[in-house]
């Protein structure tokens, strides 16, 4: 089973739910962004503040400030690690690429879990975390596409990209991971 892997979807495609399930199941570590920010932002730092704003609006917190939270987390990791919610740009896949070779630990799989716009709007609209308002959600679909979903050309160009199917359950969607990734 592979152990050096990244999620990528749209918000609400369910990396969050996957990426738990499979970290708990395989004894690797779950890296994500969206979870270690609002870490952050729970913490009342000056730095938590100015990424509430950021994500409340639906937008990107700064590349700076993703990588250092990032880069810090992946050089104690030993076993092995699921990246959920980054990259999220060309930027951070860069320097993503320059991490992983510092460390010698390429990366082995990316999974992109594919789903249709109706299905995640009202998914996240019944979750209701703070970003999940209409017009956040939309806006956070619309940064996806332009900033985001280029990545999957990135990845299937190099030969390590599974597409799976998120409009199902989530015993099904994972399974069918579990499948890809086997
Ligand atoms: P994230 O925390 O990454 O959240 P997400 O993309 O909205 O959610 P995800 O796809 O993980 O969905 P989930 O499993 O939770 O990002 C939030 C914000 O943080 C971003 O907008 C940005 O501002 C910031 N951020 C994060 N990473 C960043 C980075 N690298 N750079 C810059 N900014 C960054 O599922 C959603 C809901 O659907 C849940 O309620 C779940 O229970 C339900 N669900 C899941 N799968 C289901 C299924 N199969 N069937 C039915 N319901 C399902």
């Amino acid at each position: 089973m592979k152990k050096k892997l990244l999620f990528l979807g749209p918000p609400g495609a369910g990396k969050g739910t996957q990426a738990t399930l499979y970290c708990s199941k395989f004894g690797i570590d779950h890296l994500s962004t969206g979870d270690l920010l609002r870490d952050e932002v729970s913490s009342g730092s000056v730095l938590g503040q100015k990424a509430s704003e950021i994500m409340n609006k639906g937008e990107l917190v700064s590349d700076e400030l993703v990588l250092s939270i990032v880069e810090r987390r992946l050089l104690k990791i030993e076993k092995g690690w699921l990246l959920d919610g980054f990259p999220r740009n060309i930027t951070q896949a860069n320097s993503l690429k320059k991490l992983l070779e510092k460390i010698d630990q390429p990366l082995e799989a990316v999974i992109t879990i594919k789903i249709s716009d109706e299905y995640l709007i009202k998914r996240l609209l019944a979750r209701g975390r703070d970003d999940d308002i209409e017009q956040v959600i939309l806006k956070r679909l619309e940064i996806y596409r332009k900033k985001t979903a280029p990545l999957i050309d990135l990845y299937s160009k190099q030969g390590i990209l599974h597409e799976i199917n998120g409009n199902a359950d989530i015993d099904v969607v994972f399974s069918c991971i579990e499948k890809a990734l086997g």
